[in-house]
Parts: C-alpha cells; structure tokens; sequence
C-alpha cells in the first residue's frame, strides 16, 4: 500500500491513555445498575446480565500474572473514525497481560461470525493501521446477529478458535445484539465473554457512563472544516444560500456540534422540531424568514444547516413512518410482490385516511425512500432522503410568494451538499486516537476481569488524557423497551439532543445573532502536529456538557 507523507508521520503517534492503564491494575465496583427504564420487563430478559454493578480500573503495586487468552474482534455498521486504535488498543492490552495471547478479527461485521470468516491479526497487520481512519483491516457490516441459529454458528468458529472473549464495536443496535449474545453465552455456559465498545459519528450512544461515541469528534471536525470553507467562499461571493444536509442518522449532534463550531445562519435541531410540534411549512417558513430579513441588509446568501433525520421527527411524519414500519413488518412479503410501478399506489391504499393524504403529498422520490430503503434493523435509510433538496426547493417557492406578497425584495440562488461519508472514515483526530486507543484497551482489561455484558467505558476525557478514568458499564444499564418491526424489544435507549441540555440551550440563545449578522466561523482542517490548544481539543458539546 502506497502510504501518504501524513499516513507515515501518523503512524509514529504514540495514543494517550489513562494513567491507571500504563501498569497493573484492579477493578474498583460501582453499585448494583438497574436500565434506564422499564426495570422489569428487561430484568426478565436478562436474567444472567441484569444488575451487575459498574466498574473503574485502578492502579496497583501488584503484579498480576495472567494467562494467554484468544480473542475475537468485531467492526459492526457504518465506518468511524478511530476503529482501527480500538483494535490496536485491545492487541496491546491483551498480550501486555501475556504475549502469548491472539487476537482474530472477523471480517465485514457480524456476518464473518455467523460465515466463519475471520483472519489472525498480527503485530505486523496493526502497525500498518495505528492511527488510520477506516474499518479495512477487517471490513464492517450491518449483519444483524440476533437469532440462536447465528449465535450457535458463531460458537463454533469460537471454540475451534479457542476464542475466549469477543469484543464487538458498534453503535446502540449492534452494542444491543452484543448484550443478548452475552446473556446466551452466559446462559448456556459457553465460555466466551462479550464486550462492546461505542461507535457512531452520530454521537446519539451516550449516557451518565459513556460521555460520547468514537468518531463523532473527527467527523464533526470535517464537517466543520468544509462547512467553514463552504462560509468562507458565501461570504465572498455573495450570491448563494448553502442548504447542507449533515448525516446523523435521527439525532441532531452533529448538526447541533457543527452549529457550535461555525455559527451558521440557521441550524434546524429535530428534536426541537418535535418538541414544538412544527410542520415543514413551519420549517420553511422560519428559513424563508431569515432570508428576507438578510436580504434587507443586502445579504443575499448564508448557510443552513440541516440533520439528516428531520424527516423522521416532523410529527405529521412520524407518524406516517410508524405505520409503515408496522405495515411494513407484516406484509413485507405481499409487499415485494407488487410490481415495482405499483407500489407507492399499494402502500398508500393500505394507510390510514390521515397518513395516505401525507404520503400522497409527498415528491415521489422521498415516498420511495420512505418505503423501500430501509438497513437490516429496520431502521429508514435518511441519508438517502434528499432534505436538503426538499428545503431548498420549498424555501424559494416560499420567497416567490412572499415576493408577489411584497414581502421580500431579495434574489434567492440556492446550493445544495450532503456531508456525511466524507467524514467517517477521516484521519482520527488526536481525541479520537487517545479515546479509541484507551477504549480497546480498557476492553482488553474488562476481558481480563472476567467481566462479560459490558461496554468498555472511558470518561473525564475534557481533562488531559492522564486524568481520564478507565471503566466498565453493563449494557443492560442502558436499556429500555421499545418498538421495532411491530414487536417491543428491549433496546439500548438512544440518545438524543437535549432541549434543556448546555449546547443546545448555547445553541439557543446564540441563533438570533447568527441568523441576521454574519458571525461565521472557520475552523480549519484537524491539526495533528502543534500547540495543544490546536490538536488536543474535545467537541464543543462536550466541553459545553462538562462545563468546561
Ligand atoms: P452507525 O449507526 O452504524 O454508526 O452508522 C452511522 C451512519 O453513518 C449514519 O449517520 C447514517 O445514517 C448511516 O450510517 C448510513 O448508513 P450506510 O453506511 O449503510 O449508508
């Protein structure tokens, strides 16, 4: 592989980690957990993962001597900056506990489990991806591993591996299925224990124990980076209103943490959507407002921020995809029987009278997108949803009448952009790098404790990496019951911007300002080499969270 002059440089880069990892350490145990929500229900479904307590690792004069170990690895759904440093994490804590331990990854996500595709991963293979963006060393998928057939199968590439503990990197869906094979492992006595680490650019797999999801600062970094570039040109120019739609999946992080970065004209949070209860006339509306209101100082142009999920939390919408996702789980089959051409008609024939009249509303092109796209947890494929198309269009319908109402004297020209792959598979920040690095270790460690059902937790990580604290939560602390595909499932709780939260009520009390001044921010692409200050720092959610 030909590498890059930053590739060979970053390869040198030693991961910061929390001080208690650098040598011998003991487990510290929290109180007994209970979930989030629905305490019972989810006790009953996990008999044997339920209630255990949360950890710390601290340091210890003692030495422990502990025995090789075979471990499995695991890249689940989409890509995230700092994948690879988990992996390297895990390889160098598990054979600091003993060199003679193995790590296996298996390959394109949970399927080369269930396949019995996997391949050894040696010491010469890590060290071409310290520090890299992407999940190639092994590939990643959106295999759903979630039936006993597929955790049977997986045993047995297991024991034929002499595979001890698996580690499964993913988001809350994946980190969820990790929880159920761990309580089946558990159940039936298997031998192997199961840990999660927390993946997601989209930020939305976050609680008390788990301050953020690898990833989200490096993505959230490029975005900004060309959303700054993308201001920068607007406000030289002079002639364009950019509509930039920012993936995310239904949460609004990294929309909200691009918001804080380069203070745009406008920002939509869909969580505030909700929560006021706005249609997308209101939507529009408010956008067509700003425009006019700019173009009265002469400011024909600016930037609006868009998260990919909006669709899905317009409440009118919501409801429409409640349906179909219901409709969907029972008669998939009649379904995909139905000539393409016909489709949109059958679908629309089966809603309800209120979310037919919706759906017919709808360009054809977003009702497909609604109906037909959908990934392996059932979940709407909303960055194929072109929102930003949608908005634009609906915002210069909006200025034409505001203009034949005397109402707007502007010119409107709009331009469209979608940031979302561009920034998964980036160079991991230093943040990422240190975070992802401690996470895999920390897994390494969690694995050596004996421990299974845990997602590896690393916290304090606004303080320098020194102070940060190394832990363990159990995944069925984070649950709750929630309905998919028809039936209710117990799922870790997603997390979602909060309203009453420091940066969206920074966010909030900033908007005006931006909306009619031109406050734009240009961050500037992730800096690897420089004062602290430059490289070292954490999202501003986080440190908006944290208070610092
Ligand atoms: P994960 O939740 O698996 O981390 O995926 C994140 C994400 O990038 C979302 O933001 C986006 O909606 C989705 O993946 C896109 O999926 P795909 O890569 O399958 O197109």
């Amino acid at each position: 592989m030909k590498k890059s002059a930053l590739q060979i440089a970053r390869a040198a880069y030693n991961p910061k980690m929390p001080k208690a990892l650098y040598g011998s350490v003991k487990v510290e145990e929290g109180a007994a957990t209970q979930s989030v929500a629905d305490q019972e229900e989810v006790k009953k479904l996990f008999p044997n993962t339920y209630g255990m307590p949360t950890i710390k690792f601290v340091e210890t004069s003692e030495k422990v001597n502990l025995p090789a170990i075979n471990v499995g690895v695991i890249l689940s759904g989409g890509q995230a900056p700092g994948g690879h440093n988990v992996i390297a994490g895990l390889f160098d804590g598990i054979k600091n506990m003993n060199v003679s331990s193995r790590l296996f990854g298996f390959l394109m996500g949970p399927g080369g489990l269930v396949d019995h595709d996997y391949k050894e991963l040696t010491a010469d293979i890590i060290d071409e991806y310290r520090n890299t963006g992407g999940f190639d060393i092994i590939g990643s998928g959106r295999t759903k591993l979630e039936s006993k057939e597929q955790f049977d199968k997986g045993l047995e590439i297991l024991k034929k591996l002499d595979i001890k503990a698996l580690v499964i990197i993913g988001g809350d869906d994946s980190n969820t299925n990790a929880c159920v094979l761990a309580e089946y492992y558990k159940e039936i006595n298997a031998g192997v224990q199961v840990i999660g680490c927390p993946k997601t650019i989209d930020g939305d797999l976050k609680n008390e124990m788990i301050e953020t999801s690898f990833g989200f600062d490096t993505a959230c970094k490029v975005y900004a980076e060309v959303i700054g570039n993308i201001q920068r040109d607007c406000n030289s120019a002079r002639k364009y209103w950019h509509f930039i739609k920012l993936m995310g999946r239904s949460a609004s992080h990294i929309a909200l943490e691009c918001a804080l970065q380069v203070q745009p004209n406008v920002c939509i949070i869909s969580e505030e959507v909700e929560a006021q209860k706005l249609s997308l006339d209101d939507i529009v509306t408010d956008i067509a407002n700003v425009v006019a209101k700019r173009a009265e100082n002469g400011n024909n142009f600016g930037t609006v921020l868009i998260p990919e999920g909006l669709i899905e939390f317009i409440p009118a919408m919501k409801g429409l995809i409640s349906e179909l996702n219901d409709f969907l789980a029972h008669h998939q089959r009649e379904f995909n029987a139905v000539p393409k051409d016909d489709q949109l008609a059958y679908i629309q024939k089966n809603l309800s009278a209120e979310n037919a009249k919706i759906f017919a509303s709808l360009p054809s092109g977003v009702a497909r997108q609604l109906t037909l796209d959908r990934d392996p947890h059932g979940n709407v494929q909303v960055s194929l949803i072109e929102t930003e198309k949608l908005l634009a269009e609906m915002v210069g319908n909006k200025l034409a009448e505001m203009k034949a109402a005397g109402k707007y004297k502007g010119k409107f020209a709009a331009q469209e952009h979608f940031f979302g792959y561009e920034g998964r598979c980036a160079t991991p920040s230093n943040y990422d790098s240190d975070y992802c690095y401690s996470l895999g270790y920390t897994a390494a460690a969690l694995i050596a404790a004996g421990k299974t059902g845990y997602m590896s937790s690393v916290r304090n990580t606004t303080a320098p990496a020194s102070e940060w604290i190394a832990g363990g939560v159990p995944v069925t602390m984070m649950m709750n019951m929630e309905r998919r595909h028809g039936e209710m499932k117990p799922v870790i709780q997603k997390a979602l911007v909060k309203l009453d939260g420091a940066p969206f009520q920074y966010f909030a009390a900033h908007r005006e300002e931006w909306a009619v001044g031109t406050e734009f921010v240009y961050p500037g692409p992730i800096q690897f080499f420089g004062p602290s200050e430059v490289c070292d720092q954490p999202t501003v959610t986080l440190r908006l969270e944290q208070g610092r």
